[in-house]
């Protein structure tokens, strides 16, 4: 097993667009062992593999309280929407930024697992923010881009702020 470096806004990378996975390997499951380790060392409730520079339709996410209830959904994708929910994102490519950020309130989605067997997954609340927040990545696409310009501007100057004064400048 080993850690992934995340990649953090604003490198381009992130807005790659993630190919679907065909290979259901040991490469594979040695992948999301990896991605799952660095999303537990990191304390993230998900990880997309855009972020860890893997350009693959790869999601990882735990939102369990205990931290052992992994999801893997590989090649996921939305089949309904229903709802609406405002819910507070963070993310692990933008270290210390959060906003509030609208989203469908339930998801249905169809995937597959790390074996290649089809499943479908209902969510709702907290754990539907993150497997949307998750599919954009895949899709090159981060939770600011939902932000009004003016909020986005203010936002990441704070963030470029902290990250300069955290490098001693
Ligand atoms: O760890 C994370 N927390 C989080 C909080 C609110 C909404 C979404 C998330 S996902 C984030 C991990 C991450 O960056 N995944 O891409
Ligand atoms: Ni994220």
């Amino acid at each position: 097993m080993s850690l992934l470096p995340i990649l953090e806004f604003p490198d381009p990378r992130l807005r790659t667009r993630a190919e679907p996975v065909t290979a259901f390997d040991a490469e594979l499951r040695q992948f999301v062992a990896d991605m799952l380790e660095t999303m537990y060392a990191a304390n993230g409730v998900g990880l997309a593999a855009t972020q860890v520079n893997v350009h693959r339709r790869v999601l990882v996410a735990d939102m369990s309280d205990d931290r052992q209830q992994p999801l893997v959904l590989i090649n996921a994708q939305i089949l309904e929407k229903e709802g609406t929910q405002v819910y507070q994102e963070g993310c692990l490519s933008f270290p210390g930024l959060y906003a509030d950020v609208t989203r469908a309130l339930q998801v249905k989605v169809k995937a597959q697992d790390v074996e290649g067997n089809e499943v479908v997954v209902e969510a709702e609340g907290p754990l539907a923010v993150c497997i949307q927040h998750e599919l954009d990545h895949l899709d090159g696409k981060v939770f600011v881009d939902y932000l009004s310009s003016l909020k986005r501007t203010l936002l990441l100057k704070r963030l470029d702020k902290q990250r300069k004064q955290a490098a001693g400048a």
